[in-house]
């Protein structure tokens, strides 16, 4: 079995990687007997001790609602709440505190700013300038805008590298342009846009920038005024903090300008039937109770990291990046999905020939946590013409053995499904010399002679490349299986008195359950596959091979496997 060539690559950073992973209670854990190795940090960050205090001494200490109670409590949530704000500021180099808005998140920023922005400064035959390589909360708020205010949506394209076309940019921004919308540092593709000088070619045309720091702020120093962007938006969960909280900045003389995006409570000065007035800013565009706890913990999140030296930060994750890069670089077939000459933290990838939840299953029984499919930048993945790739994403706690054991578990998973020796001597979907019982009792005999998970996953993948390809005719939506993660097509016919199965789908691992299937289900008569239970499925030990969600698609495909055996069953009946 091929193993991963360590890369001798010498490490500059003097972090002390051990000790701050200390600082993470998450990282001690084991996942399926391995200690964790967290990969998935672009979804969501993990969190320190200090913002789980921060959350457990507001609700134990002095849980209370903000900026309406004269009493002790409130005056102290109050004051944690806005400490919390000024963080925020400090955080993005704001010039006022009234330009910090506590949002829910980057999406609720964006929304925010597409519905009050659009309200105020969009109208008919404007243009909405976005890009290809946007988060897909970076796109669907200016969609429902356009359609609202009869504006185009126009995308500035991306090249092979995945790095944003300026000079289609350049083209593209017009005295129509209201406003650009770009994402700082992509989520899909770890491209890091040269935003100050984005901003200076919009600015020349009149437009505004809508900055998506998602995923740059656990990244790169952030400076507004610096950028001179007009809005930036963040999220708290991917820079440490918690769920549920996060902040829009956005230049005071345009929010004053901007009505409010919702109504309610807080948001107002002055409330008469006939007549309501708005309060100041930030408050103006928050309305209702917020999220107190979350907004105190985001500050301690953002106190936590500005003690860190973001600069040896960043130099460490770039270190971390290409580290990883050229461990996994020499496995055969595999294709790096964004390799922009200047990249943050993401490694996306494919491997020819094998699926990405395939790898991602794998990596998952060796501990370690990665991201497949198409992270939610869907028109990223048909640029690449790929369904999804596999996602490593960086956080200063990773370590080099963090990398080690991703490059370790990726080569073993790529291992398992090279197929090179699976014994095809004879056509195991040929059970005609078999009962329904003594198909399903040769699969248990076998599986029951697996060792471990390895063993049984490589049986399953060795079936699954012996299942014959999805006839075209089979591929369509109406033969797809409801509730498989992937995407599964099944379909059934009568051949004289038997039940014959097409199936298929996009992951090895499910098409080896499926030859399993098919070898108990398939040319048998509609009796037969009525009334065999599956209970076979149970012996054969896969609790340990499948995700939940793998589990629960098995279920349906038997479901589904029964309930067409039964129609067909009943047509015939019915003589029909
Ligand atoms: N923009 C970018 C660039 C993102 O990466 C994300 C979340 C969002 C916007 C939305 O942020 P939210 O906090 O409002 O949800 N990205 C991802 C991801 O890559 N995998 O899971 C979430």
């Amino acid at each position: 079995m091929s193993t991963a060539q360590k890369p001798t690559m010498e490490f500059k950073s003097s972090l002390d990687i051990a000790k701050i992973r200390e600082d993470f209670p998450v990282l001690k854990r084991e996942v399926n007997g391995h200690p964790l190795v967290y990969l998935d940090n672009a979804a969501t960050t993990q969190k320190p001790q200090a913002v789980i205090d921060a959350l457990d001494n507001y609700y134990s200490q002095y849980n209370s609602n903000v900026h309406r109670g004269i009493h002790r409590l409130s005056q102290e949530a109050t004051d944690a709440y806005e400490a919390a704000r000024e963080k925020v500021r400090l955080f993005l180099g704001a010039r006022d505190i009234k330009e910090v808005i506590f949002t829910r998140g980057v999406t609720e920023g964006i929304n925010l700013v597409a519905f009050s922005f659009g309200e105020k400064f969009v109208s008919e035959g404007d243009e909405i300038l976005i890009t290809e390589m946007e988060h897909h909360s970076n796109i669907v708020p200016w969609q429902l805008m356009c359609e609202r205010k009869g504006a185009t949506l126009q995308v500035v394209p991306i090249n092979e590298r995945g790095e944003l076309r300026m000079d289609k940019l350049e083209e593209m921004l017009t005295e129509r342009t209201k406003l650009l919308s770009v994402v700082h540092v992509s989520n899909a593709l770890g491209s890091v846009n040269p935003i100050g000088e984005i901003v200076e070619m919009a600015h020349a045309k009149g437009a505004k920038v809508l900055v998506d720091g998602a995923q740059a702020a656990p990244h790169l120093p952030i400076d507004v005024q610096a950028l001179d962007c007009d809005f930036y938006a963040i999220s708290s969960h991917k820079v440490f903090g918690p769920t549920g909280i996060g902040a829009l900045y956005g230049k005071r003389e345009l929010l004053e300008e901007m009505p409010p995006y919702q109504g309610g409570g807080d948001m107002i000065e002055l409330v008469s039937f006939e007549r309501t007035t708005w309060n100041e800013l930030p408050y103006k565009f928050e309305a209702g109770t917020p999220n107190i706890a979350d907004g105190i913990a985001f500050g301690a999140a953002l106190d936590y990291f500005r003690k860190l030296d973001s600069k040896a930060l960043v130099d460490y994750e770039n270190e971390l990046l290409t580290y990883a890069t050229e461990s996994i670089s020499d496995l055969p077939g595999i294709r790096f999905i964004g390799t922009a000459e200047n990249k943050a933290s993401v490694l996306g990838f494919v491997v020819d020939g094998i699926h990405a939840h395939d790898l991602g299953a794998i990596l998952d029984m060796e501990g370690v946590a990665v991201r497949v499919g198409h992270h939610c930048a869907q028109p990223v993945m048909r640029h690449f013409e790929i369904p999804g790739s596999v996602r490593a994403s960086f956080a200063f706690y990773n370590s080099r053995e963090d990398v080690d054991r991703f490059s370790a578990a990726l080569h073993k998973a790529v291992e398992i499904h090279k197929g090179d020796d699976v014994a095809k001597d004879r056509d195991i979907f040929d059970t005609s010399a078999e009962t329904i019982q003594e198909t399903q009792q040769r699969i248990v005999d076998k599986f029951s002679s697996y060792d471990n998970w390895e063993e049984r996953y490589q049986a399953i993948i060795d079936l699954g490349q012996q299942l014959p390809p999805v006839p075209e005719e089979v591929k369509q939506e109406k033969f797809i299986v409801r509730g498989c993660q992937s995407t599964v097509y099944l379909k059934a016919e009568m051949e004289g008195d038997r039940v014959m199965f097409k199936a298929g789908s996009n992951a090895m691992i499910v098409n080896g359950l499926i030859a399993i299937l098919l070898q108990v289900y398939s040319n048998r008569t509609t009796d037969e596959v009525v009334n065999t239970p599956p209970e076979f499925i149970q012996k054969l030990g896969l609790s340990e091979n499948l995700t939940q969600g793998r589990a629960n698609g098995l279920a349906a495909m038997i479901e589904q496997i029964k309930l067409y055996a039964y129609a067909l069953k009943m047509t015939r009946q019915s003589g029909r």
